[in-house]
């Protein structure tokens, strides 16, 4: 499909036409169009096919044609000749967080800044702060934006990773020649960005394997093809290494490739302890003749067990005690998916979410949910639709009303604004009534670290405050944490028994692993929770569960194992102990 492709061409368009500073009436229309395109549920070639384009909501005639120009030729000549009036790196500049369109232009027009790198020397050489309408603060802000940029820079978020395996694993699983797959690297151990994806096949022709990884439709460019390993750049320029292996060391490269590479090091160091050699082929002892006998290599759990440990699940596998603890066998049993017994954070049509209540109920059904929070956003949260608590009363019947015959128990929630002052945005009355109430940061994000600390330690003293959702509202590569000390909210959710949420949506992640594991250690309770907007959010659990278990989480430490009943007890007590 071509429709996020299109609505990136066409928001370039508008960058570049802001950058430019050409009328708003002509920037918004392109903006708008874009916004529609890549909110399409179908393929916008086939409406092209049926002549429907300049009917789609504010797609007039001009722009339709330019789409059926990129459908046609893959190219939008307009876009081309704009880009050739500024340099490459102008519009590059714009993923920096803070920086628009409209300080893009003044910063070219005036200091002839064409790229990040001129950026960061102007602002550097305080050249920033003294341009008209930037002073110091908009110079800071610009400097953390490209600190913040360039920590992130070429790694890329799971869900994006998660199509690209879904992908290539199509293509591998219909493969006769390939007998099995498997990712391995960040990706298997459920890191929250992914640099590059590791793929290991098995197969009797390695060769020819390789040679059609390479010629594969979505591939850019091959950087590297061999034997046994090819190594290309997608079209959506991440870059993905194929393995194959031979049968009786899929084991030994399975753990090899999925890292990391410290607890790969640590390994190894472990083996030669015990006089045994480890490496991508398998496990050795050593022998006089030098070239070693063979202990294991097929599964990891083979070789692990000849190491003497446990094995070590993926998520792990970060040489931070894990090794140790194996050798003891005394690894945490971490949660797993099926233990997930239903998501505490989804939102409905009643302020942002795409579908109906009853619809997100009857998803979570067919996810196996014994139970769903539905949680909307609380009535000052103008952006998001919030609820009223005239509606948020109509809600409350509702769910009543489908509680009757529903096959899964719909708990009756909110996602409530921790206003600035720490206040919570509906009265303890509203609060109340609901099943359970999760508070969260919307606003204000900025606040320097004393008023961020006051504000939420002040929604931590309301009783009715069961979960503080996304506790750090960070989004991962594009708004850094507000100035919370964790360690802190940590300590308090503990003490309070408040539950602190480990926000599924691939781009918060949030708690974050390290985060998790410390939350453990205090004893302070978790739950998962996706936001979903929509059906198919629902299916962020994955990385949920993954971004618990590497904060070593067990089954008991996650709320959402627990039964309705148990769950809704859970809160009944959690609340009157702190009334
Ligand atoms: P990424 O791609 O940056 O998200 O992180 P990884 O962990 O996927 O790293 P990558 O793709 O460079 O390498 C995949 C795995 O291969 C890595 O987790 C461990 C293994 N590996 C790579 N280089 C070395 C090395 O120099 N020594 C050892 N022991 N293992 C390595
Ligand atoms: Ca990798
Ligand atoms: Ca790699």
């Amino acid at each position: 499909m071509k429709n996020e492709e299109i609505a990136k061409k066409l928001q370039d368009i508008a960058n570049l036409l802001e950058i430019k500073g050409e009328n708003p009436f002509k920037i918004r229309s392109y903006a708008n169009a874009a916004e529609t395109v890549s909110s399409l549920p179908e393929d916008i070639a086939k409406i092209a096919d049926r002549g429907e384009i300049s009917s789609l909501p504010g797609i007039g005639k001009s722009i339709a044609e330019k789409i059926g120009e990129f459908l046609e030729t893959g190219k939008i000549n307009y876009l081309e000749e704009l880009k050739k009036q500024f340099p490459d790196g102008l519009l590059k500049m714009l993923a920096v967080p803070g920086l628009g369109p409209k300080k893009i232009r003044i910063l070219f027009e005036k200091l002839n800044i064409r790229d990040i790198r001129g950026l960061e020397i102007a602002v550097r050489r305080g050249d920033v702060a003294k341009l008209p309408g930037f002073g110091e603060k908009t110079a800071e802000n610009i400097m953390r934006g490209v600190e913040f940029l360039s920590r992130s820079a070429g790694r890329f978020l799971v869900v994006k990773a998660k199509e690209i395996v879904d992908d290539f694993g199509r293509w591998l699983t219909k493969n006769k020649g390939c007998e099995n797959w498997a990712v391995c690297g960040s990706y298997r151990r459920g890191c929250e960005t992914i640099g590059d994806l590791d793929i290991l096949a098995l197969s009797k022709n390695p060769e020819k394997l390789i040679k059609e990884f390479t010629e594969r439709k979505y591939v850019a460019k091959v950087s590297a093809r061999g034997k046994t390993k090819g190594s290309v750049i997608t079209v959506d320029n991440i870059q993905v290494d194929l393995r194959v292996v031979e049968k009786k060391s899929w084991g030994a490269a399975l753990l090899y490739f999925t890292g990391s590479k410290k607890h790969n090091i640590h390994l190894r160091e472990f083996a030669v302890k015990k006089n045994l050699t480890l490496n991508e082929y398998g496990l050795y002892r050593k022998t006089k003749t030098g070239a070693g006998k063979f202990l294991a290599g097929s599964t990891e759990k083979e070789v692990y067990e000849k190491l003497g440990m446990q094995y070590i699940p993926p998520e792990l596998r970060e040489d931070s005690g894990e090794i140790a603890l194996a050798a003891e066998q005394k690894l945490p049993e971490l949660v797993e998916e099926k233990d997930i017994k239903g998501d505490l954070h989804v939102h409905s049509t009643y302020s942002d979410g795409a579908f109906s209540i009853a619809q997100m109920a009857e998803a979570g059904l067919k996810m196996g949910y014994e139970w769903i929070a539905i949680c909307d956003h609380s009535r000052s949260l103008k952006i998001a639709n919030g609820v009223s608590i005239k509606d948020l009363m109509r809600k409350k019947e509702e769910i009543r009303e489908l509680n009757k015959k529903s096959r899964i128990k719909i708990l009756f929630g909110a996602e409530v604004d921790i206003l600035k002052d720490g206040s919570l945005d509906y009265p303890d009355e509203i609060l109340s009534q609901l099943d359970v109430c999760l508070a969260a940061v919307h606003t204000g994000f900025k606040q320097p670290a004393d008023e961020m600390n006051r504000r939420l330690l002040i929604a931590m003293e309301n009783p009715y405050v069961d979960i503080i959702a996304h506790p750090t509202a960070r989004l991962i590569g594009k708004r850094n944490p507000i100035a919370v000390d964790v360690d802190m909210l940590i300590e308090k959710a503990a003490e309070k028994n408040i539950v602190l949420e480990v926000n599924s949506y691939p781009d918060r992640l949030d708690l974050k692993d390290s985060h998790i594991r410390e939350a453990v250690r205090r004893g302070a309770k978790l739950s998962l929770g996706c936001d979903a907007h929509s059906i198919k959010h629902l299916n962020y659990r994955t990385f949920g569960v993954k971004t618990l278990r590497r904060g070593w989480a067990k089954r008991g430490d996650v709320i959402n194992t627990m039964s309705a009943p148990r769950l809704l007890n859970f809160i009944k007590m959690r609340r009157e102990i702190k009334k």
